[in-house]
């Protein structure tokens, strides 16, 4: 956990005072109101935040490349179409997370280049493969299911600039579920060769996407400080449970299954029971060695490079026409 010199120090006069600005600062947090980029808060919070924000955003914009790779091989224009405003979608949210993190007083070009230089984290998820077609909509499903139920909790968190951003992208991440969905049932219900592939492409999604809540609780090393000052407002376990809990009814009604022999209902918890994540998975992923880290960097940094253009006539024009 990183050190909180503000609460631990309270030696001298200024570092009491700084204490007092934490005291009041936890109160207007725990009577539920919302800190906005004016107000004074702790240091670790607006790193915290700025941490966690940035690389939610980078997590919208690199998740566009796994299935903006399936738009030219839509099966129909209706499913063109829809994959075409879901990516777009993706990019839009990148874009408000982008702008929410400014408000904490950082650059949005030192946070690309975070990004680019390997040095921020994006979402695990999105350094696995899109194979066939079912993963456009298994990842609609599931992925997006996922981000709901982590996300939704996000838009009452104690940030404003982060609330707001997360009540609009919920609506839409909650459009790209019903499509996923949509797409997984016909397959479902299509014939044998469909069905396989609907049901291989679940097999190969599920344990990556219960990666995506983060570590156990456990190992959660954020938690402790983003869970005190209301950002996350439940464990990654316990997201992770309630979205176990959800997909089970939902993989039954279109009769897939959930690739784990431990799946159990528990009677005792009222929970389903899972099997063991594979950690290592997950670390090897974090850490730049996934099956796609390197062509998700690649194509990042191509995207930066090919739009060098647009961010530089748009400074010259803004140099030119300040009134604008
Ligand atoms: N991938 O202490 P914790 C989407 C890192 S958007 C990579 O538990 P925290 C929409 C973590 O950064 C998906 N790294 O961390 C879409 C930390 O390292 P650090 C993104 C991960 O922040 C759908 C370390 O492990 N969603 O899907 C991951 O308390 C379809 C220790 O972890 C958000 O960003 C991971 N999965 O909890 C787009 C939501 N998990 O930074 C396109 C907001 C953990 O100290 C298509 N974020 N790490 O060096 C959150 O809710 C939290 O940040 C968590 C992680 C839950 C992701």
């Amino acid at each position: 956990m990183e050190s909180q010199p503000h609460i631990r120090d309270i030696s001298g006069n200024t570092a009491l005072d700084e204490a007092q600005r934490v005291k009041r600062f936890e109160e207007r947090i725990q009577a539920g109101e919302r800190i906005e980029p004016k107000d004074w808060m702790p240091d670790v919070y607006r790193r915290q935040l700025t941490r966690m924000i940035s690389q939610h955003a980078h997590s919208e914009v690199v998740g566009m490349y796994p299935e903006g790779n399936w738009i030219t091989r839509a099966p129909t224009l209706r499913r063109k179409l829809g994959l075409l405003a879901k990516v777009q979608d993706e990019c839009g949210h990148g874009l408000y997370l982008y702008c929410a993190a400014e408000t904490l007083g950082v650059d949005r070009s030192d946070l690309t280049d975070e990004l680019l230089s390997g040095k921020a984290k994006y979402a695990s998820i999105f350094n696995y493969p899109t194979l066939s077609w079912a993963d456009i909509g298994v990842i609609g499903w599931l992925v997006d299911g996922a981000a709901i139920i982590n996300q939704t909790p996000l838009a009452k968190c104690s940030y404003g600039p982060y609330a707001r951003a997360m009540v609009h992208i919920c609506k839409e991440e909650s459009f790209h579920l019903k499509q996923g969905y949509e797409i997984v049932t016909k397959l479902a219900q299509g014939n044998s060769a469909q069905k396989e592939m609907v049901q291989e492409s679940v097999n190969r999604w599920w344990w990556p996407v219960l990666m995506m809540f983060g570590p156990s609780d456990s190992d959660s090393s954020n938690s402790e400080d983003l869970m005190r000052w209301k950002v996350k407002l439940f464990s990654n376990d316990s997201l992770r449970q309630r979205f176990v809990n959800g997909s089970v009814a939902q993989a039954k009604a279109v009769k897939l299954t959930l690739p784990d022999p431990d799946l159990r209902f528990n009677e005792e918890s009222g929970n389903w029971d899972y099997g063991t994540i594979n950690w290592d998975e997950f670390w090897q992923v974090v850490k730049g060695h996934g099956p796609c880290n390197r062509e998700r960097m690649r194509m990042s940094r191509k995207k930066h490079n090919d739009g060098r253009w647009v961010r530089e006539a748009a400074r010259a024009y803004s140099a030119r026409h300040p009134e604008k």
